[in-house]
């Protein structure tokens, strides 16, 4: 096993990319607000429908001054849907290639984990909020094994009645609960806030909204328009907060969308609103449609603008880490930070395919992405080089696979890294 633990280290120490030096430390010392939009996908970005913007408040936010956005951005989720989305950002390693990591190592695993790192370098205090029950996607013991000193979930916000939807929590009360929580958590905190309300089937109460949906006769394409508005106005009510108390500006704000909410079998449906032609739709438009959006937002500063490097969720954690001022080269990392000069522009997913600037494989089929097409007799060069991704794309997962499959960062002890006790947090006591 310590053999197997060399060559993956092996691999991430070669892979490692060092930070741009104009970024790093940009944030240094901010709190760090993580908001992860349930089932957003970056389409919405900038979208209209009925000539009405569906997230006006995020298109601010995605088009500021004050953000650096992504537009080449992809998930990288598996089974494990939000859980994965929440590994891959929060450890820099992949999900598993069936079922969820959390539920299935997440009890048990030893993670290196952005709040234990978080907490450990800069002396961040951690928390996440979540309307829906600790136990689900098993998240409660796996936050503990990732160092997270609270975790309010459902019993400590009143979900009654019609405050909640299917998973929980309506977003807008979910901000709004959560204040008295934020308020006394020692700064510099990291905190995640999960939504929930945007989730398949897309439904939400009539008092709850004005917002029109598509028409595409599909009730599911259609009504996500709805949720994904009331989303972006949770968000603008958040805003609101954060900008009143002052927290804005001693914060980082990460926006990110954790994975498709519209799936590949609605796609031809989703094309109408898109204005896409549906009868042309291919296994091409399908992998162009994992973009989500990821947005680093600092109120009160400039010179932010849309980045077009193609990255995915597993090169948040060096990025971020970057950005404030945390070196994250002694960490087991399979990301390379989204601002380096050397970023690697592979996009890995969970079922192999993958995709570069210029190529797109879904099914060992490649794309051009200049023009959307097939590549039918791709010359001799252009197979090595498209097998030579392939083969990055494979060994990557599976050295991700190892390491979470057989526990080995038990046997790694990076510099200065103290081994998270999970014993010592017990989310039931809330903030004594
Ligand atoms: C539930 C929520 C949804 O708590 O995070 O998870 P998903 O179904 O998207 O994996
Ligand atoms: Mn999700």
């Amino acid at each position: 096993k310590k053999s197997e633990l060399r060559s993956i280290l092996k691999y991430t120490r070669k892979h490692y990319t060092s930070p741009n030096k104009s970024m790093y430390g940009k944030a240094k010392g901010k709190n760090v607000i993580v908001l992860h939009l349930e089932s957003f996908q970056q389409f919405l970005i900038n979208k209209k429908i009925n000539g009405k913007e569906v997230t006006p408040f995020l298109n601010k936010i995605y088009n500021s001054q004050s953000t650096y956005s992504f537009d080449n951005f992809f998930h990288q989720v598996g089974q494990g849907k939000t859980s994965d989305a929440e590994n891959l950002l929060e450890t820099s390693t992949f999900g598993l290639s069936q079922g969820s990591l959390f539920a299935q190592l997440g009890s048990d695993n030893t993670f290196q984990a952005a709040p234990s790192i978080l907490n450990q370098r800069e002396d961040y205090s951690s928390a996440v909020f979540h309307g829906n029950v600790a136990s689900f996607w098993n998240r409660s013991a796996t936050y503990k094994n990732m160092g997270y000193q609270y975790f309010f979930d459902a019993s400590y916000y009143d979900t009654s009645g019609d405050r909640s939807t299917g998973y929980g929590l309506k977003d807008k009360l979910l901000f709004h609960d959560s204040v008295p929580f934020l308020e006394n958590l020692q700064q510099p905190f990291y905190v995640k806030y999960i939504t929930v309300t945007n989730h398949f089937p897309y439904t939400l109460d009539s008092e709850d909204t004005t917002f029109k949906g598509a028409n595409t006769g599909d009730n599911t394409v259609d009504n996500y328009f709805v949720t994904a508005h009331y989303l972006d106005q949770s968000i603008k009510e958040f805003y609101a907060y954060l900008n009143k108390t002052g927290l804005a500006k001693k914060s980082l704000i990460m926006i990110y969308g954790d994975h498709y909410g519209i799936s590949n079998s609605e796609n031809k449906k989703l094309a109408k609103a898109l204005g896409a032609n549906p009868n042309t739709w291919n296994d091409y438009d399908n992998a162009q449609l994992q973009r989500v959006p990821l947005m680093f937002n600092m109120p009160g500063t400039k010179g932010g603008s849309i980045q077009h490097q193609y990255g995915g969720e597993v090169d948040v954690l060096p990025t971020l880490l970057h950005l404030l001022g945390v070196s994250s080269k002694r960490y087991i990392q399979f990301g390379t930070d989204l601002f380096s000069k050397n970023h690697d522009q592979v996009v890995a997913f969970r079922n192999q395919d993958w995709e570069t600037p210029q190529y797109t494989s879904v099914s060992g089929t490649l794309y051009s992405n200049a023009t959307g097409s097939e590549i039918k007799n791709p010359s001799k060069s252009l197979q090595a080089k498209a097998a030579k991704i392939q083969a990055h794309v494979k060994n990557e997962l599976s050295l991700s696979d190892s390491l979470n499959e057989k526990n080995l960062l038990r046997f790694y002890k990076p510099k200065g890294f103290k081994a998270v006790n999970a014993r010592d947090f017990n989310y039931s006591d809330g903030l004594q």
